[in-house]
């Protein structure tokens, strides 16, 4: 999508990505359950939660479900390292423009609330305007999208985009299609990443 002189559009996912979901998920499942079982980050594998935890034992799947559908869960998110201040400063860079991309989940009276609050929180007012809600990220133009789910999938089959695999105790023992690129961490190179969409 980008040429010559072109502002560069950077999608950037939210959870996983720069709001520590699987974390925050782990903490609060072993207040709410201290007596069940549950998946160390070390043993979490594919992306969803549910069905990990659903393997496990078929209601705590449902019991998975219960705590990101609480109020005050992605209020309370941690943010991961490095993502709010490699945002700001990805805002601050001539010719480039930063959006954060994001789906709620379906169970919609706290979530999409609380990513506004957290954006503004986190990374100011002025955030609130580069905010994209979907459920579909395929239908969103841009020439990079930096995303922690292995498979984005809608109704475009050829998004603008590329997507980089930010990496994630789900998807870390994932293996790539050889051209997929991924970012190991905001410690990793990003800034080489977004250079080479500019050439
Ligand atoms: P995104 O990071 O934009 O791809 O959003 C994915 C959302 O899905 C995020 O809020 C985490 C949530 N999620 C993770 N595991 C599950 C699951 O097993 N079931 C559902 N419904 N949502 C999940
Ligand atoms: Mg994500």
């Amino acid at each position: 999508m980008s040429s010559g002189n072109r502002r560069l559009r950077v999608l950037v996912d939210m959870d996983g990505v720069i709001a520590d979901f699987e974390g925050g998920f782990l903490k609060k499942y072993k207040q709410k359950y201290p007596n069940e079982p549950f998946i160390s980050l070390e043993d979490r594998r594919g992306f969803w939660v549910s069905t990990q935890y659903g393997e496990m034992r078929s209601d705590l799947c449902e019991k998975a479900i219960s705590i990101w559908e609480s109020k005050n869960f992605f209020m309370e998110l941690e943010p991961l390292p490095g993502g709010v201040e490699a945002l700001k400063e990805m805002a601050n860079m001539e010719n480039t423009d930063v959006f954060i991309c994001t789906s709620p989940i379906k169970h919609y009276c706290h979530c999409p609330y609380e990513k506004y609050a957290w954006v503004e929180k986190h990374l100011g007012p002025e955030f609130l305007e580069q905010i994209i809600l979907t459920r579909d990220k395929t239908i969103v133009t841009g020439d990079i999208l930096i995303d922690d789910k292995p498979d984005i999938l809608g109704v475009e089959p050829n998004p603008s985009w590329e997507h980089v695999l930010f990496t994630a105790c789900h998807n870390k023992h994932q293996e790539l299609n050889p051209k997929q690129r991924r970012l190991l961490s905001w410690a990793d190179d990003w800034r080489s990443v977004l250079a080479s969409k500019r050439t």
